[in-house]
């Protein structure tokens, strides 16, 4: 230890037991400093021409991005790595058949020794923070310790960081969430991102990225959360969560639920199209929410973040303007490709590559090179107030009343446009047997179907049958429950063009679903659920679309549909509740029998 005390190595809490916990990690860890952060903007600014200064961070040009920096993580550290995300539960069934389970004794012991002297030579940061509103009774304080400056000033951004939430703990509360992440040496061999829901712990290792590292978001805020929801009677859902204001001032709100890299930050900020003059779209959220049962007995949507974790290719200033708006300024942005001049650049942004490019590996990058420039999941993190189209409460302790659930995969073919339940039980079976092709958010192969129950699969904190039940028993416990329906924004045709244009033109699927919820659109009912016919859908002004085909329902591929979905049913084993099987054994009926009908 040193002699004399720098800024941030005082101990600003007398909570003992934080105090005890974050010694004996530091026991195992061994840093050289152990650095408390209060969340100040002096200390953002210290900690980032530190990190500018290690060459974590590279600065860009601040004429034209004020306060933004770059950061290139290790290429084999780009994704989440869903094959060493484990569960450990005292019982793999409590971890349930779709996720990696290990025991706790077992975990704790063999990342220990990855743990074990990891931070030598290196400062522990001790990151405060607060998922949700920091005076919503219903916010959770989590405290993560890290040797990665890159994920202090990630966290600060995403999170209501430093001395709020230590205010918020107080200093008897044992109530939080205990975090532990070193990116070590970065070994991929040595790489675990553990969760024991029954210690309210997390231990992450090897990784510096995204979801792996910052650990409010993904492992506290929907594994660790999920857990908790279940036995206290709430959801905690990967799902951005909207508010639509209409020409006549009445806001409805919508909370929409798309696996990784399938549109929910893009949803959540759309602009509409011309034509929908006087609508306003505003977001309350881009990935989370936390939904409780109101006393009004309606289901109110709260989303722990405080900022935004996106997705950069793709994002331009027709497809996402608001996106655009608020990357500006104070955003990190990491594995996009940037010029030598200090500007970003990724594939789908608005002006076209320039002749040189440094490359998300740091390599020069000539245009017309087959390689992308950018990591296809190269992401900007930018503070939620950066928006333009933040929604006024997106800071409010209640949050917003939902009226729509909206389910919604990637997938090439028989998905349709959009399809509303018929009831809760129906559309907990649309959530639950959602499939969606993979992306780059996680590592693996890209493209592949596969099933992602309310866009869950990769972040349920417990058995997903069980998950499935406590879905189907909110009905029991939501008086006035929100409507549901599928979507599908990525329909292809035969010759692999998009059939629906998407973003904006989104908002013609939107103001349909709220306006089924308000009982003022019409629909064809079909053997699956309702779907708009082509005059309940806003079309005036759209370009691009075939409509037809984009919400046609084929009863063919239906049918293997519905047959392929008994093999993921099987999966997940005797926790499936039973109205689930009944309910896609009905839909199978009422198909064949339409079909034959039809002969
Ligand atoms: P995560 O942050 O990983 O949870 O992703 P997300 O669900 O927020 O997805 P995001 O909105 O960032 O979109 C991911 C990619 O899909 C981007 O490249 C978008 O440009 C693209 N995308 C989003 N919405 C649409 C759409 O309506 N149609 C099409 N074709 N692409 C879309
Ligand atoms: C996702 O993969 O769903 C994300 C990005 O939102 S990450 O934070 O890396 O999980
Ligand atoms: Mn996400």
């Amino acid at each position: 230890m040193r002699a004399t005390v720098e800024a941030g190595e005082k101990r600003p809490t007398s909570n003992a037991q934080l105090l005890s916990w974050v010694d004996e990690m530091g026991k195992m860890c061994k840093p050289d400093r152990i650095y408390w952060c209060d969340g100040s903007a002096e200390e953002k600014k210290r900690l980032t021409e530190e990190a500018v200064a290690s060459k974590t961070l590279i600065a860009l040009d601040h004429e034209k991005l004020p306060g933004c920096y770059y950061h290139h993580s290790n290429p084999s550290d780009v994704a989440r790595v869903e094959h060493i995300t484990f569960i450990c539960t005292p019982t793999k069934e409590e971890a349930g058949p779709t996720n990696n389970w290990m025991e706790p004794k077992e975990a704790y012991q063999k990342l220990a020794g990855i743990y074990d002297g990891a931070m030598k030579g290196r400062t522990m940061y001790v990151v405060p923070y607060v998922m949700g509103p920091s005076r919503s009774p219903f916010s959770k304080v989590g405290i993560e310790l890290t040797d990665s400056v890159y994920v202090a000033l990630n966290m600060g951004i995403m999170t209501r960081m430093g001395k709020v939430a230590l205010d918020r703990l107080g200093p008897e509360s044992k109530e939080f969430n205990k975090g532990l992440h070193a990116v070590a040496d970065c070994n991929p061999d040595r790489r675990f991102i553990c969760h024991f829901p029954q210690d309210n712990t997390i231990w992450s290792v090897g990784s510096g990225y995204g979801g792996n590292a910052l650990l409010g978001k993904k492992c506290l805020a929907l594994r660790i959360a999920s857990y908790l929801a279940r036995n206290e009677g709430w959801l905690a859902e990967h799902m951005l969560i909207l508010e639509a204001e209409s020409p006549t001032g009445e806001s409805q709100y919508v909370a929409a639920a798309f696996p990784s890299a399938c549109g929910k930050t893009n949803f959540a900020m759309m602009i509409p199209p011309g034509e929908f003059k006087g609508w306003k779209i505003r977001t309350v959220g881009d990935d989370i929410a936390w939904m409780r049962v109101g006393e009004d007995g309606r289901l109110w949507a709260v989303n722990p973040e405080f900022g935004y974790f996106g997705v950069a290719p793709g994002t331009n200033r027709k497809t996402n303007p608001n996106a655009m708006e608020s990357i500006k300024k104070d955003t990190l942005y990491t594995n996009v490709a940037r010029t030598k001049d200090g500007d970003v650049w990724w594939e789908g942004i608005d002006s076209e590559a320039p002749a040189e490019l440094i490359d998300w590996k740091g390599q020069v990058w000539k245009k017309g090179s087959t390689e992308k420039a950018a990591h296809p999941n190269s992401r900007f993190t930018a503070p939620m107030q950066n928006n333009p189209a933040l929604s006024p409460f997106a800071d409010d302790p209640k949050g917003v009343p939902i009226s729509a659930i909206v389910f919604g995969g990637r997938r090439s073919t028989t998905v349709p446009l959009v399809l509303q339940s018929f009831n809760w039980t129906h559309g907990v079976y649309l959530g639950a047997t959602m499939g969606s092709e993979t992306t780059a958010a996680a590592t693996g192969a890209v493209g592949v179907v596969r099933r992602d129950p309310m866009a869950m699969l990769p972040f349920c904190g417990y058995d997903m049958g069980t998950y499935l039940g406590h879905w189907l028993s909110m009905q029991g416990r939501i008086p006035n429950p929100p409507k549901i329906f599928l979507v599908n924004w990525f329909r292809k045709s035969q010759d692999g063009k998009w059939l629906w244009p998407g973003y904006g033109d989104n908002m013609r699927v939107l103001k349909w679903m709220l306006d089924r919820c308000a009982g003022r659109a019409g629909a064809l009912e079909t053997p699956l659920g309702f779907t708009p016919r082509e005059g309940d859908l806003e079309l005036r002004g759209l370009k691009d679309a075939d409509i037809a085909a984009a919400t046609k329902i084929d009863l063919k591929e239906w049918e293997a549909e519905l047959e392929s979905q008994s093999e993921w049913f099987q999966k997940l084993g005797k926790t499936l509740p039973g109205a689930l099987e009944h309910q896609r054994q009905l839909l199978l009926l009422q198909v064949k029998a339409t079909l034959a009908a039809s002969k």
